[in-house]
C-alpha cells in the first residue's frame, strides 16, 4: 500500500512542485496521476472523481499556488483516510483491561492480538493473551506459539469448545494483568452464528473495547463488514495486511463512511509490525513528506509576512536555517521553498552545502545576531566593516564567519523573496558567481 500509492501520489505532487508553469496543463497532469493512484488503491470511483473537482477548482483560485495545493491535497486526502487526528488511548485505571477481537476467517485476529500484547507490553503494559478461538483445531497453538515469541501469558483451552467456558476459567487469573488481549474465532462469512456467538461473548465478558480487524487486501469491501459487525457494536477498527496491498486505501476509505475510527494498522507478519494510526501522519508519509506539516506551516507564515512586510530579517534567516536542518534533506526543501521552480530546484541541487550548515556554527551565527542592534537584525544590509568589527568584538566570533552569514543570508533572502517573479536563471547565475561555482 504504502509503496506504490505513495509513489504515484509522490510522482504527482513533485509535478506540482516542480513545475514551471503553474497552468491547466500541469494540474491537468498531476490531477490524472492522482486518480490513478486512488483508483489502483480501490476508493470510490465517485468519491475521486469528486476530489479530483474539487483539487481543479482550487488550482483555479486567484490565490492558487503550489504549496496552497498541495497543503489543499494533503487536507482532502486526510479528510477522506480518517479525518481528523485520533488516538487510542489505554486506561490504566481499570484492570484487565479487556480488548476482544473480532473478524473473519484470516483476517489476522490471532497475528494482532499478539501484536498488541507485544506493542502495550513494551509501553509498559502487563499483558496478557486469551484464546477464545474454538473452531479451528490449530488456533491455541498458534495463539501460544506467537505468545511465546512476545514473552506474553497466553491462557488456551486445547479440549474446551466453549468459548463462555475456557473465559470462566481463566476469569481469575487474568485479573492479575493491566491489559487482556481475546482473540475470538471467524467464520467463511459474516453470518448469523457468528454475530450470535459475538452477542453472547460481549454480554459476558463486557470487553472494554471491541475491535474488528479486516485485511486490507478486501479494500473497499471492508464498508459492508465494518456495517455488519456493527450490529454487535464495535469500538473501532484495525486493518491488517496494509503491506500487502494497493487496496488498503480503499479499505481506510470505507471505515470512515462507516463512521468507524481506524485506531492501528499491520504492516508485516513480524509481531512488531504494528503501528497506532493517525491520518494526518499517515498521508504525509504516504506523500513522502516526513514533516510536511511543520514546512508547510513554515512556507505559510513566511508568505504570509512577505504579503504584508516583504521583510525578511537576519531572525528569519536564522529560523529559516534552523528549519532547514529539522526537516532536511536538501532536495526536499528546495521542491516546496516558495517559487521553487524545477529549473531552480536542479540548480540549487547542485550548490554544495548551502543549507547544511553545521550546528555549532549556527550557534556561533546566533551569538553574532544577538550582538546587533535592532536596526541590524532587520536591515542587514547596513552592516559594514566598522559594525562587523564591533559584532565581533561583542560576541567573539570572528569578522569572516559574520561575513559568511552574512553572505548567506542575502543568497537566502533573494531566493525566499524571488517568489514573485519566480527564481530566474540571472538569480541563480548570481548566487554561483558568489560563491564561485559553476552550476550550468
Ligand atoms: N503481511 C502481513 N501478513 C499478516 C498481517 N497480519 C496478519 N498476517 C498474516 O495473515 C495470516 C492470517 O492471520 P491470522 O492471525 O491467523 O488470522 P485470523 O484467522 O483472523 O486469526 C497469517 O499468515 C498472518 O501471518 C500483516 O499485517 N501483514
Ligand atoms: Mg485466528
Amino acid at each position: 500500500m504504502l509503496d506504490r500509492i505513495g509513489k504515484n501520489l509522490r510522482n504527482a505532487l513533485q509535478k506540482i512542485a516542480t513545475s514551471i508553469f503553474f497552468n491547466t496543463k500541469e494540474i491537468d497532469e498531476a490531477c490524472y496521476e492522482i486518480k490513478r493512484a486512488l483508483l489502483e488503491a480501490d476508493i470510490d470511483l465517485e468519491l475521486v472523481d469528486s476530489l479530483i473537482k474539487k483539487i481543479k477548482e482550487e488550482a483555479r483560485k486567484e490565490k492558487a499556488n503550489r504549496e496552497h495545493l498541495i497543503k489543499f491535497i494533503h487536507k482532502e486526502l486526510v479528510e477522506i483516510l480518517g479525518g481528523e487526528t485520533h488516538e487510542f488511548k489505554l486506561e490504566k485505571k481499570v484492570k484487565p483491561y479487556k480488548i476482544m477481537l473480532l473478524g473473519l476467517y484470516g483476517c489476522g485476529k490471532t497475528t494482532t492480538a499478539a501484536k498488541l500484547a507485544f506493542y502495550y507490553s513494551k509501553r509498559g503494559f502487563k499483558a496478557c493473551l486469551l484464546g477464545l478461538d474454538v473452531h479451528r483445531p490449530a488456533a491455541p497453538e498458534q495463539l501460544e506459539q506467537l505468545a511465546e515469541k512476545a514473552k506474553i501469558t497466553c491462557f488456551v483451552d486445547k479440549e474446551e469448545k466453549n468459548p463462555l467456558a475456557i473465559y470462566e476459567k481463566f476469569k481469575e487469573k487474568i485479573k492479575k494483568f493491566d491489559l487482556c488481549l481475546i482473540d475470538t474465532a471467524g467464520r467463511d462469512v459474516l453470518n448469523k452464528d457468528l454475530l450470535e456467538e459475538i452477542r453472547l461473548l460481549k454480554e459476558v465478558i463486557k470487553p472494554e473495547k471491541t475491535f474488528l480487524v479486516v485485511a486490507a487486501d478486501i479494500g473497499k469491501a471492508a464498508k459492508k463488514q465494518a456495517q455488519g459487525f456493527n450490529e454487535v457494536g464495535i469500538d473501532g477498527i484495525i486493518i491488517t495486511r496494509m503491506d500487502g496491498t494497493a487496496k488498503g486505501g480503499g479499505a481506510l476509505v470505507s471505515c470512515k463512511e462507516t463512521g468507524s475510527k481506524v485506531f492501528f494498522i499491520g504492516t508485516g507478519e513480524k509481531l512488531h509490525d504494528i503501528e497506532s494510526f493517525d491520518p494526518a501522519s499517515f498521508v504525509s508519509r504516504l506523500l513522502g513528506m516526513g514533516d510536511l506539516k511543520t514546512l508547510l506551516e513554515k512556507i505559510e507564515s513566511v508568505s504570509e509576512k512577505k504579503q504584508t512586510e516583504r521583510k525578511f530579517t537576519l531572525l528569519d534567516f536564522y529560523e529559516q536555517i534552523k528549519t532547514m536542518q529539522k526537516i532536511g534533506p536538501l532536495d526536499k526543501i528546495a521542491e516546496m521553498i516558495p517559487g521553487m521552480g524545477s529549473f531552480a530546484h536542479s540548480a540549487i541541487k547542485k550548490i554544495p552545502n548551502i543549507f547544511e550548515v553545521q550546528e555549532e556554527k549556527l550557534k556561533r551565527w546566533r551569538y553574532a545576531i544577538d550582538s546587533m542592534t535592532k536596526e541590524e537584525r532587520e536591515n542587514p544590509e547596513i552592516i559594514d566593516s566598522s559594525r562587523i568589527s564591533r559584532i565581533s568584538r561583542g560576541s567573539h566570533v570572528s569578522a569572516a564567519e559574520i561575513r559568511e552569514m552574512l553572505k548567506y543570508y542575502k543568497l537566502i533572502k533573494e531566493i525566499v523573496q524571488s517568489r514573485e517573479p519566480r527564481i530566474d536563471k540571472s538569480i541563480l547565475q548570481k548566487i554561483a558567481k558568489k560563491f564561485g561555482k559553476k552550476i550550468f
